[in-house]
């Protein structure tokens, strides 16, 4: 895939290379990532990278299109059928962008929006006051209970209530339960909002059917597509009929110049390959991993926030050990496993330094890993938070990690995505 490019720019080629060795050497579980499929980055380098479009199947401002219009409608129909929803957007180029059109679609500025809080499992484009969201909306937000760290619904509501929003959004990126999007959604008619999940992280367990999906109760459905769905950079929104052309107007024109035809080709493929029982299989293993992890690590003596996880991702609050979310990135990352530090519920520390971790296993799902692995992993784990400081606790680590790992290819041999 990179043969061209090593014969004409050899300094950016070992550079990739370098990126892919690191995937491989390393055990990585950041929750927001996966390992793309081979034809998805075939696609994502497609000749379609070549052609500017904007508009829709039959209606664009450009010519040439007809292979693209088949391409993005047999992405739209992959898409509904899996999710099955009555109309599917796949253009946005992000889960970023897919959230600013469904509120292109529906909001006009200084309306009010109710989102889950950032630093209690929301979403930076959910009206963080860091996000420019927040200063084209009037964002208010709900949060968990201290004791359970669920979803507040009472709190919810009573926000509702009293302010009136235009839009209520459910989802994020750092909560590990299950979402009641029914209760929500009944919230949102009864105060005359529209609803919005967004399911950026667990669109592949949805997909899949293993987690309940948002789709049979809620107006817009928004989803990143390299998660738990791996597949390329890029996003997409579902939304019920009535909505279709509002949000088809919220992501062109309003959000969205021309689009990713590229990229939309690589979603196109990834929405045939969730449809399938190998998939299935590859999300029920992920949640499996999940939940063991945390189990192993409670064990082990850290706090597990909310007690566990019904997902792909597992909050933990580092406290127990002495430590904080950076020193502990930090030391895994050397000893070769790449987590995130993430802000928990009522985090008394900074964004940048934080009391917690968020670990995800898709990737290592996607490796084969399971639950065996999983205790080495925790074990490792347990180890570095122990002896943060201590050099040769630290390299006998990064070891185990590197010999685990390497019994697990990234990609097949004959599918190395530099060599083919
Ligand atoms: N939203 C960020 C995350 O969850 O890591 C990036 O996708």
């Amino acid at each position: 895939m990179l043969k061209a490019t090593k014969l004409v720019d050899e300094e950016l080629y070992n550079i990739v290379v370098g990126e892919l060795k690191r995937q491989e050497n390393n055990i990585e579980m950041i929750a927001s990532e996966s390992t793309a499929p081979i034809p998805a980055l075939e696609l994502s380098g497609s000749v379609f990278t070549n052609k500017t479009l904007e508009g829709y199947p039959g209606a664009r401002y450009q010519s040439g299109a007809e292979f693209a219009d088949k391409m993005e409608i047999l992405g739209v129909e992959r898409c509904k059928a899996l999710f099955k929803a009555d109309h599917a957007n796949i253009q946005p180029i992000s889960g970023s962008t897919a959230n600013y059109s469904v509120y292109a679609a529906v909001l006009k500025p200084g309306d009010t929006v109710l989102s889950m809080r950032l630093d209690q499992g929301g979403h930076l484009t959910h009206g963080s006051t860091v996000s420019q969201t927040s200063k084209y909306y009037n964002f208010i937000h709900y949060g968990v209970h201290a004791d359970t760290e669920q979803i507040n619904y009472e709190e919810l509501e009573e926000l509702a209530i009293k302010h009136k929003p235009k839009l209520i959004i459910s989802g994020g990126s750092s909560y590990p339960r299950l979402i009641d999007y029914e209760r929500i959604s009944d919230i949102a008619k009864k105060v005359g909002a529209y609803s919005m999940a967004d399911i950026a992280h667990v669109s592949g367990l949805v997909a899949a059917g293993i987690i309940p999906s948002p789709i049979p109760h809620t107006d817009f459905v928004s989803s990143s597509t390299t998660k738990t769905i791996c597949g390329p950079r890029g996003g997409m929104v579902m939304c019920k009929a009535e909505h279709a052309k509002a949000l088809d107007r919220g992501v062109f024109p309003r959000t969205l110049g021309s689009i990713h035809v590229h990229v939309m080709a690589a979603k196109t493929y990834v929405f045939k390959r969730a449809a399938t029982e190998e998939f299935k299989q590859l999300m029920i293993q992920t949640v499996k991993n999940a939940k063991h992890l945390a189990t192993c690590l409670e064990k082990d003596g850290f706090r597990i926030v909310s007690g566990g996880t019904d997902n792909h991702l597992v909050m933990v609050d580092l406290r127990p050990k002495g430590i904080n979310g950076k020193q502990f990135q930090e030391a895994l990352d050397y000893v070769g496993i790449t987590v995130n530090k993430n802000m928990i519920p009522f985090d008394t520390e900074k964004p940048s330094i934080t009391s917690g971790v968020r670990i995800g296993t898709t990737a290592i799902s996607q490796r084969g890993l399971k639950e065996t692995e999983v205790e080495q992993i925790a074990a490792i784990m347990n180890k570095v938070a122990e002896n943060i400081t201590n050099q040769e606790v630290l390299d006998a680590c990064k070891q185990e990690a590197s010999d685990l790992i390497s019994n697990f290819p990234l990609y097949q041999e004959d599918f190395d995505p530099v060599t083919i």
